[in-house]
C-alpha cells in the first residue's frame, strides 16, 4: 500500500484512500502530511514531558497550528511547502529539548532529504497503530485537533489566543503516542477534545465579532456586476479585510465563494462599495465556477479542488495554510501585511465574471441577531407556528447522495425552521422555502465555526423554556460532514450534551465498528435514511 488516508467523508470506498486521494492528494503529499503530523506529535511530547510553559514557546504554537491546518482535507497540495514545514517543525521541536528521557521516536527522528522523509513517513502513518479501535479513537482525536487548530489559527490572526487551548493540543497529541492509554481513557479524551472545541469556537466568535462587528440580517447579491473582479474563498476574514482595503477605488470588485459568503453579514465589510456579492456555491462546484468567473481567485484556507486547466491554475493564488503547486503563494510581511497587488493587476487584464445566477440570498442569523428576535421566535414556538427546528449545519460535498439534504429541506413541513452554518447550506439556501411570520425558514448563522452560534441559540431556548435538558427542545440535528472541522464541531456538540445527532451522508470511515457502537449507545449517533423516512422519524409520526 502506497498511502493511507481516511480522514474525510469522501474517502475511497468509505474506508480509505490507498493510491491517490479522491480529493486529488498525491501519494507523496499524503506521506509528507503523515510525517508532518508525526513531527507535531513529537514536539507535543516534548512540551508535555519538559513541562514547558506554552506561553513562552515563541513561534512553536503558531507553527503547530499551521502544520495541523496544512493537513486538513483540501488545504494544501504543495509537497514543497509541506516538506519545508517539516524542516521548520523539526528545528522548532529540537529547540524544545531539555532533560526529559525515554522520548518517543517522533521527538527525535531526523530526515534530511525528501527521500528520507518519504521513507520515514511509510512507517508512521495512520496504519502504524495496529489495534483498530485504538487507531479509530486516536484518529478521531487528531482530526478534532486539526479542526481546532484551524479555528485557533483564525483567532490568532485576529490577535486572540487562549494558552489553555494550546496546552490541550499538546496534551492530546502527546496522548496519541501513549500505548498505555486504555480505550476508555481515549474516549474520555475525545470528549475533552469537544470541550476545547467549544472553547476555540467561542474564541473565534469573540475574535471575529470584536473586530468586524456582530453579524446582522443581510441580503447578499448572487448576480454579477460589470467590473473586473477577484473571488475570495476559504474562511479567513482578516485576509478579506486586507483584500478589500487594497482593491478599494481600483475599479476591481470582490466576490465571495463558498465559506466566505458569511463575511457579508459583518458590519465592518459593508462600507466597501466594491464588495459585490457571492459568486457560485459550495467548494466542490469551483471546478466549473472558477472557469466562468474568469478573474483571479484567492484561497485563504481549504477547500481547494485541483483545477482541470492551466488557465484556471494560473489565476489561483493561495495564502495562509493553503497551497497548491504552481500557484502563487502570498505571505505576510513582518507586520502581517499581505500584498495582493498581483491579483489586482491580473484582474484588470481579464474579462468580467460570467453571470451564472441572479437574485439574492439572506443570512446573518448568528447568536446575537437571533437573540434580538428571541421574543418573536419564542412566541412562534408557543403558538405552534414553529413546531420544530432542524440544525442542518456542516459541510457540502460532491457525492450524489447529498441530494438528500435538498430533498429533505424541500419536504420539511412549513411549520419547521432550518438552522444552518457551514457550506452545507448551499444544498437549500437558494430554495424558496418562505418564512413563518417574518422569520425565514432557513436561518444561516455563518461559517462552519459559527455552529457555535447554533449551540448558543439552543442553550438560550433551553433557558427561555425552563428545560433541564437540551435534548428536550424541539430541535433535531441532521448534520452533513466532510472534513475535520466538522469533526471538532461534532465533538463540541457531544460535549454540550446533544444526543441523537444524525450524521451523513455516510458515517466516518475512521470509526471502527466498536467505536461506532460506543457513539451509538452513549450518544445516539445515527446515519441517515431517505428524506421521507427521516422526516417521518423526526416528526414522530
Ligand atoms: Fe466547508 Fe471545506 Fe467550513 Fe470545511 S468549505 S468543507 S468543514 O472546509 O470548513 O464548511
Ligand atoms: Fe482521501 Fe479524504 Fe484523505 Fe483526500 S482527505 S486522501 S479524499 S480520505
Amino acid at each position: 500500500m502506497s498511502m493511507f488516508c481516511f480522514q474525510c467523508q469522501e474517502t475511497a470506498g468509505g474506508t480509505g484512500c490507498k493510491m491517490r486521494g479522491v480529493c486529488g492528494k498525491t501519494e507523496e503529499v499524503a506521506k509528507l502530511q503523515d510525517l508532518l503530523i508525526y513531527t507535531v506529535k513529537g514536539a507535543s511530547e516534548l512540551v508535555v514531558k519538559e513541562k514547558l510553559d506554552v506561553e513562552k514557546l515563541g513561534d512553536v504554537n503558531g507553527e503547530v497550528l499551521n502544520s495541523l491546518f496544512m493537513t486538513i482535507t483540501n488545504a494544501n497540495f504543495d509537497a514543497d511547502a509541506i516538506e519545508a514545514q517539516i524542516r521548520k517543525l523539526m528545528t522548532l521541536r529540537d529547540s524544545l529539548k531539555g532533560q526529559a528521557e525515554n522520548l518517543h521516536d517522533s521527538a527525535s527522528f531526523t530526515a534530511n532529504t525528501r527521500e528520507e522523509m518519504l521513507e520515514k513517513a511509510a512507517s508512521v502513518g495512520v496504519l502504524s497503530t495496529e489495534n483498530e479501535d485504538v487507531r479509530s479513537l486516536r484518529e478521531m482525536i487528531i482530526y478534532g485537533i486539526k479542526g481546532m487548530a484551524a479555528y485557533a489559527e483564525h483567532a490568532k490572526n485576529l490577535g486572540k489566543e487562549d494558552p489553555s487551548i494550546y496546552a490541550f493540543i499538546y496534551e492530546a497529541l502527546a496522548a496519541t503516542l501513549d500505548d498505555a492509554l486504555t480505550a476508555d481513557e481515549l474516549v474520555a479524551l475525545t470528549l475533552k477534545t469537544g470541550e476545547y472545541g467549544v472553547k476555540v469556537m467561542a474564541l473565534l466568535d469573540e475574535a471575529n465579532t470584536s473586530k468586524f462587528g456582530k453579524p446582522e440580517i443581510t441580503t447578499v447579491d448572487i448576480g454579477v456586476r460589470k467590473n473586473p473582479a477577484i473571488l475570495i474563498s476559504g474562511h479567513d476574514l482578516p485576509d478579506l479585510e486586507q483584500l478589500l482595503e487594497q482593491t478599494r477605488g481600483t475599479g476591481v470588485d470582490v466576490y465571495t465563494h463558498g465559506e466566505m459568503l458569511p463575511a457579508h453579514y459583518y458590519p465592518a465589510f459593508k462600507k466597501y462599495e466594491n464588495f459585490a456579492g457571492n459568486y457560485g456555491n459550495a467548494w466542490w462546484k469551483q471546478v466549473t465556477e472558477f472557469e466562468s468567473f474568469r478573474g483571479p481567485i484567492l484561497f485563504t484556507t481549504n477547500c481547494i479542488v485541483p483545477p482541470r486547466s492551466e488557465e484556471v491554475r494560473a489565476r489561483i493564488f493561495t495564502t495562509g495554510s493553503s497551497g497548491f503547486p504552481g500557484c502563487t503563494h502570498i505571505i505576510a510581511d513582518e507586520n502581517g501585511k499581505k500584498d495582493f497587488s498581483p491579483l489586482i493587476a491580473l484582474a484588470k487584464t481579464l474579462s468580467t465574471p460570467e453571470e451564472i445566477e441572479t437574485g439574492s440570498i439572506v443570512g446573518g442569523f448568528a447568536h446575537d441577531q437571533v437573540f434580538a428576535l428571541a421574543d418573536k421566535v419564542v412566541e412562534a414556538v408557543k403558538s405552534g407556528a414553529i413546531k420544530k427546528f432542524f440544525v442542518m449545519a456542516g459541510c457540502d460535498g460532491r457525492m450524489k447522495s447529498r441530494e438528500y439534504y435538498t430533498e429533505f429541506a424541500e419536504k420539511l413541513p412549513k411549520d419547521t425552521v432550518i438552522l444552518t452554518a457551514g457550506c452545507a447550506k448551499y444544498r437549500y439556501n437558494k430554495l424558496n422555502l418562505g418564512d413563518i411570520g417574518g422569520i425565514p425558514r432557513v436561518l444561516d448563522a455563518g461559517q462552519c465555526n459559527d455552529s457555535y452560534s447554533l449551540a448558543l441559540i439552543a442553550l438560550k431556548l433551553k433557558e427561555v423554556f425552563g428545560l433541564d435538558d437540551i435534548n428536550k427542545l424541539p430541535i433535531v440535528y441532521n448534520i452533513g460532514w466532510y472534513e475535520q472541522k466538522a469533526v471538532i464541531v461534532l465533538l463540541a456538540l457531544l460535549y454540550l450534551g446533544v444526543k441523537n445527532i444524525h450524521l451523513g451522508p455516510t458515517l466516518p470511515g475512521f470509526l471502527s465498528p466498536n467505536v461506532a457502537k460506543v457513539l451509538v449507545e452513549n450518544f445516539g449517533i445515527a446515519g441517515i435514511g431517505t428524506a421521507d423516512d427521516d422526516i417521518e422519524l423526526f416528526l414522530g409520526k
